[in-house]
C-alpha cells in the first residue's frame, strides 16, 4: 500500500510512483503477449498516422503509415494485461486514491502504447481528461513500466500539481493542448519533471495532470501499457464514449 507521504504526495503533485510493483513474471507475461501482437498486427490497433502528432506520417500509405502506436483494448486482448491491471497491489493502491470501490474504464486507455524509434512521435502537453465525460474529473491511470523509460525514448514528462489548477480557455489551444507560445504558461512548462522509471515500476496519475512526451530515439521499441479507473460513483455521462463499453469492477 501506498505510505501517507506518497498519498501527500499524489494530491499536491498529481503522481506518484510505485517502484518494482510489477513481479517480474508479470511485466515478462505482458512484455511476451505486447510483443506477439505488435508483430502479428494484432487488432484493434492505433497507428502513429491516425494521430497526426508532431512526427507522425502523413498518412496511413505514407512511408512508415502502418507504425502501430496502441494495442487497443488490452484487457480484452490478453489475460496478461487484464491480471496485472486488475491485480490486488494495483487495486489497493487505487482505493487509496479513489475510494472503497473502484472500476477499471475500458473506454479509455486499456492500451499498451508502442514508441518505435523508426516513426514515433511527440506528444504535446495535454490532460487525458480532455475528451472524456464523466461526473467528477476525478480518474486516475496506471503507467507500467516494461523496460527503463527516459527521455531518450519518449518517457513520460509531467507537470506537477497541475491537476489543482483551473486553466483559463485561452492557455489552452484548439485541441486542448497547453499553448508553449505564451508567457504566461512559460514558468509552468519551466517545471517540468523527466518521469523515469525502470522496468516494473508503475506510475500513477491524475486525470487532469499535464503531461507530454517527445519521440524515441534509441535503439528498442519502448511498451508501456496504461489502464484508467474511477470511483464507483463516478459514473460516466450517458451517450458518452465513457459510457461505450462495460467497465471490470475490482
Ligand atoms: O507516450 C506518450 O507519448 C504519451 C501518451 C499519452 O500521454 C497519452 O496517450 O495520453
Amino acid at each position: 500500500m501506498f505510505d501517507r507521504e506518497e498519498i501527500e504526495q499524489f494530491a499536491s503533485a498529481g503522481f506518484v510512483i510505485a517502484r518494482g510493483l510489477l513481479p517480474e513474471a508479470a511485466r515478462a507475461r505482458m512484455l511476451a503477449a505486447a510483443e506477439r501482437d505488435l508483430a502479428g498486427a494484432v487488432q484493434p490497433l492505433e497507428y502513429e498516422a491516425d494521430l497526426r502528432y508532431p512526427g507522425a506520417p502523413p498518412s496511413r500509405e505514407a512511408p512508415g503509415g502502418r507504425t502501430v502506436r496502441r494495442l487497443l483494448q488490452a484487457c480484452a486482448r490478453d489475460a496478461a494485461f487484464r491480471d496485472a491491471a486488475t491485480a490486488p497491489a494495483i487495486a489497493g493502491r487505487l482505493r487509496q486514491l479513489l475510494g472503497p470501490q473502484v472500476a477499471l474504464a475500458q473506454a479509455h486507455h486499456n492500451c499498451v502504447m508502442t514508441k518505435q524509434p523508426q516513426y514515433s512521435s511527440q506528444t504535446l502537453w495535454h490532460r487525458d481528461i480532455r475528451y472524456w465525460s464523466y461526473h467528477r474529473p476525478e480518474l486516475v491511470s496506471a503507467w507500467f513500466a516494461l523496460g527503463e523509460e527516459h527521455a531518450g525514448n519518449g518517457g513520460l514528462m509531467v507537470l506537477p500539481g497541475t491537476q489543482r489548477i483551473e486553466f483559463a480557455a485561452e492557455r489552452l489551444d484548439a485541441a486542448q493542448f497547453l499553448r508553449t507560445d505564451l508567457a504566461e504558461n512559460q514558468s509552468l512548462l519551466d517545471s517540468r519533471v523527466e518521469v523515469g522509471l525502470a522496468p516494473g515500476d508503475v506510475l500513477f496519475f491524475h486525470c487532469r495532470l499535464f503531461h507530454a512526451a517527445g519521440a524515441n530515439s534509441s535503439d528498442h521499441i519502448k511498451f508501456s501499457p496504461v489502464f484508467t479507473y474511477r470511483a464507483l460513483d463516478n459514473l460516466p455521462l450517458p451517450g458518452s464514449r465513457s459510457a461505450g463499453l462495460p467497465d471490470i469492477y475490482l
